[in-house]
């Protein structure tokens, strides 16, 4: 007979994108559950969902919604995780949040498990999850700087429309029939901003995502820029980020050039990111083999290629990074935080 521990574990935004993939994977990785609570806002509560062939109805997230709860994982935006995440923990829940809410908040560990999985250690309620753009790149990143170090990171992501929701996903497939057919369209979704311009995504790359800070970055530039220091725990490295939306469905791409501390080998690069945990290296440019986002798809890994050292500089490293925004991206990051909780930390 097992003893292991089965927690009573609550997903919120459960019927979300992210949600679908959070859920997906405690079935996938049988993840011990005693209780399984899937929450949502008024809209979907009633609905049904089928988890390990047992029908669950989906419930309004509430405040008391959290009683008898040991593990939450939200992913329903940053207003829900404020307003119901310190509702959980006085309940004596874990909260693991896949929101910006509380990334930056100095009394919340903010963890990639490839990178710093000892700072989930000291949390007080809340762990964060950080943005998708963020984890792949700081997880591809690590051996790196353990090795070398970095002073400077220069990326530009191409991300897919999954990260904006579902709602967005929907819109691109609609868009792209209609231009197909010879149609005009009406972009209603992307991108996600302050004001109520929108443009196409389909057969187009946008260069903003989230809205626009004073200093002419992006918030999901910034989110990178900040959470790169904090993960690395080095506000020393120079980050600077520029996020462009394209029509992809499932998996961010991203061109990264790094500028390392000391001399390095390309062959080292290679072996010690071919040997770190979760990082696969596809790398032949004889054979046309690099990553690419339909293959990262479904998949947990972050995938590495087009190592290449920099023209200019010998100390700078030029990659290609993918991974699928939505499990180690999201999801997946969430369910190896939950897994470290569940096995007794
Ligand atoms: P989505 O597909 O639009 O799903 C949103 C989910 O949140 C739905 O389940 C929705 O429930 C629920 N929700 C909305 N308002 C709510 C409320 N007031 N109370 C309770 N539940 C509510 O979005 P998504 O792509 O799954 O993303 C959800 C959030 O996850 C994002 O806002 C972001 O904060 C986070 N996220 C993080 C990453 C990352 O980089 N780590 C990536 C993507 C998303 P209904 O069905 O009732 O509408
Ligand atoms: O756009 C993407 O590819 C990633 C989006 C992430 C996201 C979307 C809406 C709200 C976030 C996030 O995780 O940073 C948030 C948010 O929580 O602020």
């Amino acid at each position: 007979m097992s003893n292991q521990k089965l927690y009573n574990v609550a997903v919120v935004g459960a019927t979300g994108a992210v949600g679908e993939q959070i859920l997906g994977l405690l079935e996938k990785r049988n993840f011990p559950i005693n209780e399984l609570k899937c929450l949502s806002s008024a809209r979907s509560a009633g609905k049904k969902i089928v988890f390990k062939g047992r029908e669950i109805t989906i419930e309004e997230a509430k405040p008391e919604s959290f009683k008898g709860i040991d593990i939450a994982l939200f992913s329903a935006g940053g207003d829900v995780s404020k307003a119901l995440a310190p509702h959980a923990v006085e309940h004596g829940a874990v909260c693991i949040d896949n929101t910006n809410a509380y990334r930056m908040d100095p009394n919340t560990p903010l963890v990639v498990p490839e990178v710093n999985l000892e700072a989930a250690d000291g949390h007080q309620g809340i762990i964060a999850n950080p943005n998708c753009s963020t984890i792949q790149m700081v997880a591809a990143l690590k051996p790196l700087y353990d090795r070398f170090g970095i002073s400077k990171i220069i990326v530009s992501t191409y991300q897919a429309v999954s990260g904006a929701g579902s709602s967005a996903i929907d819109e691109m497939l609609r868009q792209s029939k209609e231009v197909l057919a010879g149609n005009e369209v009406e972009p209603q979704i992307l991108p996600v901003g302050s004001l109520p311009v929108k443009h196409q995504i389909a057969f187009n790359a946008i260069p903003q995502i989230d809205k626009f800070q004073d200093n002419g970055y992006t918030l999901e530039e910034m989110k990178m820029v900040r959470e790169t220091k904090k993960i690395l725990a080095d506000e020393s490295i120079d980050v600077t980020a520029t996020c462009v939306r394209i029509p992809v469905v499932y998996g961010h791409s991203e061109s990264v050039y790094v500028e390392l501390k000391n001399d390095y080998e390309l062959e080292d690069v290679r072996s010690l990111l071919a040997n770190a945990p979760g990082i696969t290296v596809v790398d032949d440019p004889a054979g046309q083999q690099y990553p690419l986002a339909t293959e990262a798809a479904g998949k947990p890994d972050v995938f590495v290629g087009r190592l290449r050292r920099d023209l200019g500089e010998a100390r700078g490293l030029n990659m290609w990074i993918v991974s699928d925004n939505l499990l180690k991206g999201a999801a997946w990051n969430a369910v190896q935080i939950a897994e470290y909780i569940a096995n007794g930390k």
